[in-house]
């Protein structure tokens, strides 16, 4: 047990709900739909960003920023964008704000509360209570948000309430605002800045204009931040302490949307007000107009809509329940995993060219919601592949996108994961027919198969190898920063090889079977075969005696290796060669030796340690990121669910899921992660013995890969539940201390409703279907619609690897 204090968050009727704005200042939630996404902070800050194609903002800091994505660990300052209300008390002068921030007077009450299609607070101060209620619009950028507000006190209130939502700096070269009486909105405009006549003719028609729309006429309002902020400061704005908002329009100044109503409440709880308003970006007048129409005409329309958007994301839902003895596990993984692999999947985190990796792996998650998404994702890459084999490094998702930031510098494994998804997939649907659709090259006439483009991407792997057959990593393998090992040319990447290795692995067995149903191909032979000859390579070349180098850098010296006072151990290189079949028995335990004394902490498995402190030229630039941060030895939760499939694959199940539920908050650790259990964050802080006041943050990113991958290991691994040709295979791999569990699984149209108990005197498996004992552990002949009741008992023993 850790020493930290309490959690105060807890899960309720699919809600998680924190109980302090304190305990963990950082923590909060996200909303997206196809136009945008939302990060809204508990305290009130917000990140929000909309498409146009590419991200664009309408709620900026009142200085110029700096053009960013998501920043890890970002912090929030005093005049940070985001969504707040002042409530002030007439009589008295006294003012709070909700939800917390900017005025941050103590409450008597505090509630912020995540669920899947909206965010709310319930806060209490001075006797007032107020509700806070944010969702969006299903398919653009709009936020939809309603206030309620009570007197719970025994006087009669004379109260103003102001909501302050920012629009900041939004452009250097022409920025106004004003209220628009007609509209009742406050709307600013702006110019986003260029300076070449293309970009003008581009960019004329972007939406520069953001709008605040109430429901109700303001009694007041003001836009400018200096007329609102005055001398008082955010904490008392000088606006507010006057009886009315100025009404100062914006003429080329920071820009807010502060609006003012005044009421009376009556006392306690009597009757209660509400008001609603919309947020968002627009190209004009008519827009805006046409907004106002659709949302606060009919006084309905916001609850149609809120129930669109949870629509919407309910089509988020995975192929698996399960209810086990770790209950806030199963809340994570029947609503928040599925949640965040759909936001993945489903607007490929909305990025008009993801990155090739990303766009494979988060596709492969959505086999296990909308296969039809990922089998056209397939297709997509593979229609943009050169005809000499090469994948690119990003894919390009609409008409105007261009390969941008990292994915206009060389990395050399894009082609292994088609294979390692596409297997997730065929398990999944068994839809060998894919292989057989013809589809164009990017950059030569004439179509060939999707089995012949795959063949043509494993040939190009295995050319882009050196003398000793390791693989080249130029500027960059699945590790992006890692851009300095091979820019030479020379360098080569045991995690690529390897990566090759099972990579050819896998689609030697896909070739197998469909060779099996429609005739086969020559090649699986020579696929296992190279796979072998890559193994045997990284064995001679970089097998260091107790664990694997990570690579060779293009001056030929060997890194990843004991003899490195910094970056002595990478985890991805152990967890390939287990995958690839490279490790044997003894490999194994020794790997599994080193990453428990060298690798683990109480917040997850870490990448790499020691956490480098100073810039290896030889190696790159995740030597300059801060010790413990993202890739240079974090917590990284992409890495270390790559160990837990590997783990599954060698039978460790205990250690399996060790390292899966440490990707999740829980009550000892929860206040120090700082987030809350609603996504698995991009890496925990690591440097665990180099940093150990800081390990364990979240970087509140809920861009990751690695939520693909531990669905894939729910299902193939521990629930044992896995499609192979059209049967479904069962292999539990429960935690030793778990008696029972019960799963849901969908598969292949039906339904199975699976118990699986571990059994101290069982020596085998039992399998159990519809009261029939069957022969072996696969569920054949399955028929659409039916539902299965399926009985499985597995004999109970620790599988842990003795090292
Ligand atoms: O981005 C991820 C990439 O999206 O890093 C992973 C890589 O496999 C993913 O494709 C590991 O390198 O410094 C960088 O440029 C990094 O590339 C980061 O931006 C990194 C972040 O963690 C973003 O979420």
């Amino acid at each position: 047990m850790s020493n930290e204090p309490l959690a105060t968050s807890y899960h309720k009727n699919k809600r998680v709900i924190l109980t302090s704005p304190i305990t963990m200042k950082k923590a909060g939630g996200f909303l997206w739909n196809s136009k945008m996404m939302i990060q809204m902070n508990c305290r009130g800050y917000a990140t929000s960003q909309f498409m146009q194609p590419e991200p664009a903002k309408y709620s900026h800091a009142p200085n110029m920023e700096a053009k960013t994505f998501m920043q890890p660990e970002q912090d929030y300052y005093a005049h940070h964008p985001g969504r707040f209300f002042y409530i002030k008390d007439e009589d008295s002068g006294e003012i709070f704000s909700a939800p917390f921030e900017p005025v941050r007077r103590p409450l008597d009450r505090y509630e912020f509360s995540v669920g899947s299609s909206d965010i709310s607070w319930r806060i209490e101060s001075l006797g007032i209570e107020v509700e806070l209620l944010l969702t969006l619009a299903c398919d653009e950028a709009i936020e939809l948000w309603q206030l309620r507000i009570n007197n719970r006190s025994k006087r009669l209130r004379n109260i103003s309430i102001y909501p302050y939502f920012t629009i900041g700096h939004m452009s250097w070269m022409n920025q106004s605002a004003t209220f628009d009486p007609s509209l009742n909105a406050l709307v600013a405009k702006s110019i986003s800045p260029y300076q070449k006549v293309d970009q003008y003719l581009k960019q004329q028609n972007f939406n520069d204009q953001t709008f605040l729309l109430s429901d109700t006429a303001p009694y007041a309002w003001t836009s400018t931040q200096e007329s609102f902020e005055g001398e008082g400061g955010l904490h008392c704005p000088t606006a507010i302490s006057a009886a009315q908002l100025p009404g100062a329009s914006a003429n080329y100044e920071a820009i807010v949307a502060v609006m003012q109503f005044r009421l009376k409440l009556k006392p306690e709880n009597e009757e209660q007000h509400s008001y609603k308003f919309l947020f968002g970006p627009a190209q004009n007048r008519d827009e805006i107009s046409n907004i106002k129409l659709r949302y606060l005409s009919d006084p309905k329309a916001f609850d149609i809509a809120a129930q669109d958007y949870s629509n919407y994301i309910d089509k988020g839902k995975g192929c698996l329940r399960i209810h086990t003895p770790d209950r806030e596990f199963d809340n994570f993984v029947n609503q928040w995993l599925p949640r965040q692999m759909f936001y993945h999947g489903d607007v490929n985190r909305l990025s008009t060219d993801p990155q090739t990796r990303n766009y494979l792996q988060d596709n492969m998650g959505m086999c296990y919601i909308k296969p039809a998404t990922t089998r056209a994702a397939f297709l997509t890459t593979l229609s943009q592949q050169s005809r000499n084999g090469a994948i690119p490094d990003g894919i390009l998702l609409h008409p105007d996108a261009e390969l941008k930031y990292i994915n206009q510098v060389p990395h050399t494994d894009h082609a292994v994961w088609l294979p390692i998804c596409l297997a997730a997939y065929l398990n999944e649907h068994n839809d060998l027919a894919l292989l057989d659709e013809y589809i164009p090259f990017a950059d030569s006439e004439g179509k060939q198969t999707v089995l012949e483009h795959i063949n043509l991407a494993m040939d190009y792997l295995l050319k882009a190898r050196d003398q000793r057959g390791l693989s080249f990593i130029e500027q960059g393998d699945w590790c992006d920063p890692m851009n300095m090992v091979g820019y030479k040319g020379k360098g080569v990447s045991a995690w690529l090889s390897l990566a090759t290795a099972y990579a050819l692995n896998c689609w030697a067995d896909i070739c197998d079977d469909h060779a099996a149903t429609y005739g086969g191909t020559l090649r699986q032979k020579n696929h296992r075969d190279s796979a072998k000859e890559i193994n045997q390579a990284v064995n001679q070349h970089l097998w260091q005696g107790d664990w694997y180098g990570r690579g060779i850098t293009d001056n030929n010296v060997i890194f990843g290796t004991a003899q490195d006072e910094e970056g002595s151990i990478y985890l991805n290189p152990q967890s390939w060669a287990m995958l690839s079949g490279a490790a044997d028995t003894n490999q194994i335990n020794s790997i599994l030796r080193h990453v428990d004394d060298r690798l683990a902490t109480p917040y997850g498995v870490m990448m790499l340690a020691p956490s480098y402190t100073s810039m290896r030229e030889d190696i790159g630039r995740i030597t300059q990121k801060y010790p413990g941060t993202a890739e240079n030895g974090s917590v990284y939760n992409h890495a270390a669910i790559f160990y837990a499939f590997s783990l599954y694959e060698i039978g460790d199940k205990d250690r399996a899921f060790e390292v899966i539920r440490h990707m999740l908050p829980d009550g000892d650790t929860a206040v120090r992660r700082g987030q809350l259990a609603v996504y698995i964050p991009n890496y925990y802080r690591g440097a665990y013995l180099q940093f150990p006041q800081s390990a364990g943050r979240s970087s509140q990113l809920f861009n990751t890969g690695t939520v693909s991958w531990l669905y894939r290991c729910l299902i193939e691994g521990l629930c044992g539940l896995k499609g192979n040709k059209g049967d479904l295979v069962v292999k539990p791999q429960l935690p030793s201390e778990w008696p029972s569990i019960k799963v849901s699984r969908e598969f292949q149209g039906a339904m199975f409703h699976v118990t699986i108990s571990q059994h101290l005197e069982r020596e085998s498996t039992e399998l159990i279907v519809d009261g029939l004992l069957l022969s072996d552990n696969r569920i054949r002949h399955i028929e659409t619609g039916k539902n299965y009741t399926v009985i499985v008992k597995t004999p109970k023993q620790s599988s842990r690897h003795s090292c």
